[in-house]
């Protein structure tokens, strides 16, 4: 197993069992981003304010109203009924966020990277459709809402999934505007390696093989699980938009640092979540790492060294934007703050 450990921050194993989660499964509704309190610096007297919940309603709404135009409800309308179930289900819209947020710190506009921002999103929810799949993580629930196979079938929720990932990548060739090609192939790049084997596919296929009874999972491999299965592509995300907001190449490798951080944080708070959550907040079947027995950060290292992880991981990320007018990069320092401190 070929695990990389170079993005860690130091890592004590202590094995613990956790507590039982609370469950039912009936108990789903919509989700959104949850209305958290952000710690962020930029809260603080000697720094602008900024009001993250707005901005990200803002943002949703914005990228909500894109995503919405880029799968028109066309013949054969099934496939394109089953792509825009998932995709506008309300999903919080932190990757479409996290590039945009990118662009603008580097003095890009909004418009540069929406496509490439809408394009994520579908490559994301593409991989929620297949991950929810019987022959994957087999759930019932995404998003608050009965998963896309549940509702279509199995063959037309993997259709969905494979029409979401090529339309993906015409989405961004199509549709930026005002960015030198030689940015947007950089981003296809980008986006592609984000996918493919070195990216979610491989970190899903090392999760799968990492599975059942007398296998043992370390630190180093769950570390690889996590940073390709989900950190892969937040860095994409991040990355995508500093290139087309026209970052140089030392902004490109602060803000890569800055999304590996960010990256690794969001799955082991989603670990930490998958114990402490309900299905209700979470939208989707709580406690289901503890059911088959899954290694995550809190089984490995226990519920308090994982919080503390996360902080560490948040607080490596912030330290990437202190270069940064405060103003500017205060969407991603709160971003990191929000990950954080995320309900679901
Ligand atoms: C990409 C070709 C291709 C295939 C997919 C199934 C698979 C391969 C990979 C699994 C990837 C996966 C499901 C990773 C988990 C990532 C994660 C933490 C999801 C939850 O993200 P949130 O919390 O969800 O941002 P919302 O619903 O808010 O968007």
């Amino acid at each position: 197993m070929q695990a990389s450990a170079a993005r860690s921050s130091s890592m004590l194993v202590t094995k613990r069992r956790c507590s039982s989660a609370r469950r039912n499964p009936q108990q789903v509704r919509p989700r959104c981003v949850a209305e958290v309190t952000v710690r962020s610096e930029v809260k603080s007297k000697s720094k602008p304010s900024f009001d993250f919940n707005q901005y990200m309603k803002e943002r949703a709404t914005l990228i909500d109203a894109a995503l919405d135009k880029s799968v028109p409800l066309q013949y054969p309308e099934v496939i394109n009924e089953s792509m825009r179930y998932s995709l506008l289900a309300g999903g919080k819209r932190v990757r479409p966020a996290l590039c945009l947020a990118a662009c603008e710190l580097v003095g890009g506009t909004i418009e540069q990277a929406m496509p490439t921002a809408c394009s994520l999103e579908m490559i994301h929810t593409m991989s929620l459709i297949h991950d929810d799949l019987p022959s994957m993580d087999n759930d019932d629930f995404r998003r608050g809402k009965p998963t896309n196979h549940k509702v279509y079938g199995e063959e037309i929720a993997i259709l969905a999934g494979d029409a979401l990932l090529s339309l993906s990548f015409e989405y961004i060739a199509r549709e930026t505007r005002d960015v030198a090609p030689e940015r947007v192939l950089q981003v296809i790049v980008e986006v592609g390696k984000a996918v493919g084997s070195e990216g979610l596919v491989g970190g899903q296929v090392v999760d799968i093989k990492s599975e059942g009874a007398g296998v043992t999972v370390g630190l180093d491999t769950l570390q690889y699980i996590h940073e390709h299965k989900t950190a892969a592509l937040l860095e994409a995300a991040v990355v995508s938009g500093a290139l087309l907001g026209g970052a140089g190449e030392v902004d490109v490798d602060r803000l890569r640092k800055y999304s590996r951080s960010i990256g690794l944080a969001f799955q082991v708070v989603d670990d930490i979540l998958d114990i402490t959550a309900t299905t209700e907040e979470l939208g989707k079947t709580a406690g289901k790492d503890l059911a088959v027995a899954k290694t995550t950060y809190p089984s490995l290292v226990g519920l308090e060294r994982s919080r503390e992880i996360a902080d560490e991981l948040i607080e490596g990320a912030k330290s990437m934007l202190t270069t940064y007018d405060p103003a500017k990069a205060a969407p991603l320092y709160a971003l990191a703050e929000y990950i954080r401190a995320r309900k679901n």
